[in-house]
């Protein structure tokens, strides 16, 4: 895979056209983290940086690359060495291990369904339409634990602009590659996953600024046990709709049947909003470990709702009832 250069580019979109929203996120996320890079708020285009973040690997992270004094970045070792990508085995230490048997060159990415041109899309034609951005945000798995990632890559948003869906279009489906040679955890019998893992989002969800499509962590280009060479982060629903190495992108106009739905649909809904007060059936969604911890450092913090995005987010859902839609 060709490794774009990681760094700020001068926005394509001219300032004039940005909206005031992110303007404003920017100004405010500017005076709270006093750089480029913020996790809750979002990069816009339009900002005018304060400088040009991480290039590559020759420029280290600044010192106090972070989000607030609670929100330390989680190191690199830890959020690529304790992932969840049941294609590759059930251990956190799988993918880490496993990962790196899928064939992650030629990539394509098949757009299908309620769309102006249903059609097979190199990786690099995405990423060459695409506007690279960095974001730091916190990730926060169903299981009670969580991280604060540096991500690389670009809008959700910009990209379905770009890929014109139909009017008729309501719904964004995901689809993960399914390569049972290469993915070993997929020839286990006791996975219990309907494979490919399947995932989706309301379209109004996929258009929201802070939705995301990553191709790299902390500057370099993605782990493959992290979803290489492209993943769905979106930092305010739980960990697993964030699905990674996507093949497959259709429009719907019903809603999609995600993978962990198929599983446990009782303690797994589509929309999986990060909710301190809608417990999981087996546990209590109040707490999260927020990685590293340890049994003398179990680092618990409380849960926020929509994971502290809220602000930007909950329009989303109004008058709906975030108990029965979890
Ligand atoms: N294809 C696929 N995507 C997946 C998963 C998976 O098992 N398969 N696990 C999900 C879960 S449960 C979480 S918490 C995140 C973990 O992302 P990370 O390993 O990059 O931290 O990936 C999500 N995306
Ligand atoms: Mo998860």
């Amino acid at each position: 895979m060709r490794s774009r250069r990681i760094g700020f580019k001068l926005p394509k979109i001219p300032s004039s056209e940005i909206t005031s929203e992110s303007a404003y996120l920017c100004r405010r996320e500017f005076m709270k983290a006093g750089s480029l890079l913020f996790a809750g708020g979002l990069v816009s285009g339009g900002s005018i940086p304060a400088f040009s973040s991480v290039s590559g690997s020759e420029v280290a992270l600044p010192e106090g690359w972070a989000l607030g004094s609670s929100d330390a970045l989680t190191p690199y070792e830890d959020v690529t060495s304790y992932n969840n990508f049941y294609e590759f085995g059930m251990d956190k230490s799988d993918p880490a291990r496993y990962a790196h048997e899928l064939t992650l060159s030629p990539w394509q990415v098949q757009i299908e369904g309620e769309v102006e041109q249903p059609r097979t899309i190199n990786l690099e034609d995405i990423l060459a339409a695409t506007q690279e951005e960095e974001r730091i945000y916190r990730l926060r798995c169903v299981e009670a634990w969580s991280m604060v990632i540096p991500w690389n890559g670009f809008s959700l948003a910009e990209f379905i602009r770009w890929l014109k869906p139909t009017s008729k279009a309501k719904y964004v489906y995901f689809e993960t590659a399914y390569r049972r040679k290469e993915m070993r955890g997929t020839r286990s019998f006791s996975s219990v996953i309907d494979w490919p893992y399947r995932e989706g989002l309301r379209l109004d969800e996929a258009l929201n600024p802070l939705a995301f499509m990553a191709t790299g962590l902390y500057g370099k280009p993605l782990p493959a046990q992290n979803g290489a060479p492209l993943r769905l982060v979106v930092p305010w629903k739980y960990g697993f709709k964030s699905i990674k190495s996507i093949v497959k992108i259709r429009f719907t106009e019903t809603q999609p049947k995600t993978s962990w739905q198929g599983i446990a649909p009782h303690e797994y809904g589509f929309y999986a909003n990060v909710n301190p007060d809608v417990d999981h059936p087996r546990w209590s969604q109040r707490y999260e470990r927020r990685l590293p911890s340890s049994l003398w450092n179990p680092n618990r913090i409380p849960t926020q709702l929509f994971n502290g995005y809220g602000e930007f987010v909950a329009d989303l859902y109004k008058g709906m009832n975030l108990a029965r839609y979890y």
